[in-house]
């Protein structure tokens, strides 16, 4: 088994349906976990859903029916998005889960018995859009002049009484994380944001709520039954901890703790690189490695909601484009950790260019001419020798610049090395022009062929976690059987050589990208 490496998604509120920014957080963190399991690691993913709190228990109230049922309903939406988009998750945790309600009162103990939790009353600003505490000082003026969330989302004045966590006591232990570990908070524009909110000084946050019982009971002194629920994002962290069987399950627990990466979205990393490492220090838990917390997708760059009408169903968008052009194109067109916009021409646009016309158009003209020119068979490939400056060119960009830039999330340069790639095999096709020599140089074509045969096993191993279901049916039509398919196997050519003297000839090849065709196409 390889080297451990846990990633999570953000759970995500199901009060809706998943919209596109759900869909591209799941989309870049199940294209993380396949790239690191093609690399030989033994990599877990998390997701779920975020179902207590007051903006669920409202949405309820507002359809009219229990929370519990809504969160029935909504989340099996999430879980079928995973499905739609081949999204390979270990666990999806849902945070009603009897599990998962242990796990955080356990959480809860720890941080009581380390006398870090104390009753008082909270006086101040809450957003239920944001489920988040703000100060005066960081409000806005909207039209109207009403007062804002930093987020844009109304805030009301709440009293209440409420259990206090001391965060303040680790502004210098947060410092020191932040200083010593520059690579926890990811990109560097979000570690100096943070930075400069906790250098002004942390108050202690509020962890409790009274006013409303959608969520989990805070632990009674002698087991009596508590007037609270926890505030909704301390039992949201602690999902990270329950998915791994923590506290009863010690073995997974230990493998796997800390978490390699928590993979969230830029609105929410305050609540992930400030409040969940002072609650897991208090705790007495190891801190995650890293926290990336990528930009938001924009529609034609504007945000969606429902006032403007331009809300997408990424499904649809699945559904009208492909699942693997839309993973393709939400990682090549954005930088990881920027904004980006999408579009529907943009979508049809970048696959076509790409995926259709030069990855597609590689493969499927060069298995063509060995299918028909050379029978399908592959053994006249053993004498020829290849064109090592062309596969050097393709080994540079598949064993070193797309593993290098995915290891760092940079997805967008490593896609962009990977097509450099492809281009230059479609060059070298056009410049050799091997279905000239089929008769002036035959054994010249086989080497040619060859030399692209090759060409195209790395070029699809290395993409593979981007549009993994294309990719596998070109490696099932290359014939490379399923345990030789990752990154770490590149340099194997035994699947080749038992090919090869099995007798085996290659079918008529399938189109990997068939070109898209939509409605605004001018083509
Ligand atoms: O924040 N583009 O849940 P959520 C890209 N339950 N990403 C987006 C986006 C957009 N337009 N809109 C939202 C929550 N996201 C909490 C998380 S974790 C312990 C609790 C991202 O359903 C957002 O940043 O509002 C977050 O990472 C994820 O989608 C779920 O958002």
């Amino acid at each position: 088994m390889g080297e451990p490496y846990y990633l999570t998604t953000a759970i995500s509120y199901p009060n809706g349906r998943p919209h596109i920014g759900h869909a591209y957080e799941a989309i870049a963190a199940d294209t993380i976990v396949r790239f690191q399991r093609s690399c030989g690691r033994d990599a877990r993913l998390q997701t779920g859903t975020d179902e207590h709190g007051l903006k669920m228990a409202q949405k309820a109230r507002d359809l009219g029916i229990p929370a519990k049922q809504l969160a029935d309903e909504m989340s099996q939406h999430f879980i079928d998005m995973c499905a739609a988009l081949n999204i390979e998750y270990d666990v999806f945790l849902r945070t009603s889960e009897p599990r998962h309600h242990r796990a955080s009162q356990e959480l809860w103990r720890r941080l009581k018995a380390n006398g870090d939790l104390y009753l008082g009353r909270y006086e101040g600003w809450y957003s239920v859009r944001d489920e988040a505490f703000y100060e005066e000082s960081e409000l806005v003026a909207g039209e109207g002049g009403q007062k804002l969330s930093p987020q844009g989302t109304p805030v009301e004045w709440t009293v209440e009484e409420s259990w206090f966590f001391r965060l303040s006591a680790y502004t210098d232990r947060l410092l020191t994380l932040y200083r010593d570990q520059p690579g926890f908070i990811r990109p560097d524009s979000r570690r100096n944001e943070i930075m400069r909110f906790v250098e002004g000084g942390l108050r202690d946050l509020s962890v409790s709520r009274t006013s409303f019982d959608w969520g989990i009971r805070v632990p009674g002194d002698d087991g009596e039954a508590s007037a609270h629920v926890m505030y909704v994002w301390v039992d949201a962290l602690t999902n990270y901890l329950t998915g791994l069987g923590w506290p009863d399950d010690p073995a997974t627990f230990d493998r796997f703790w800390p978490a390699d990466l928590h993979l969230i979205g830029k609105d929410i990393v305050r609540f992930h690189t400030v409040y969940w490492p002072a609650l897991l220090m208090s705790a007495g838990l190891a801190l995650p490695k890293a926290v990336f917390g990528h930009g938001f997708l924009l529609n034609r760059g504007q945000k969606e909601s429902k006032s403007l009408g331009n809300v997408t169903d990424p499904l649809d968008l699945a559904a009208q484009f492909g699942v693997d052009p839309l993973r393709y194109f939400l990682l090549r067109e954005v930088v990881f950790g920027a904004d980006g916009s999408y579009s529907a021409e943009a979508i049809a646009t970048r696959c076509n260019a790409e995926l259709a016309n030069s990855y597609g158009n590689l493969v499927q003209r060069t298995l063509s001419m060995i299918f028909k020119n050379c029978d399908g068979e592959l053994a006249g490939f053993a004498s020829c020798e290849a064109d090592d400056r062309l596969l050097a060119t393709v080994a540079e960009a598949t064993r070193e610049a797309l593993p290098r830039e995915f290891s760092a999330l940079n997805f967008s340069a490593g896609i962009e090395a990977w097509m450099a790639a492809v281009f230059a095999c479609n060059a070298y096709v056009d410049d050799q022009a091997p279905w000239a020599l089929r008769k002036t140089d035959p054994a010249r074509m086989r080497a040619v062929l060859y030399t692209l045969f090759m060409a195209i096993r790395d070029l699809t191993i290395a993409i593979a976690p981007v549009v993994p279901t294309a990719a596998q049916a070109v490696l099932d039509q290359i014939g490379i059987p399923h345990d030789q398919r990752g990154i770490a196997d590149l340099a194997r050519a035994d699947w080749y050589m038992a090919r090869v003297a099995s007798g085996e000839r290659l079918a008529a090849p399938v189109a990997a990208f068939p070109r898209i065709v939509f409605a605004g196409d001018a083509a």
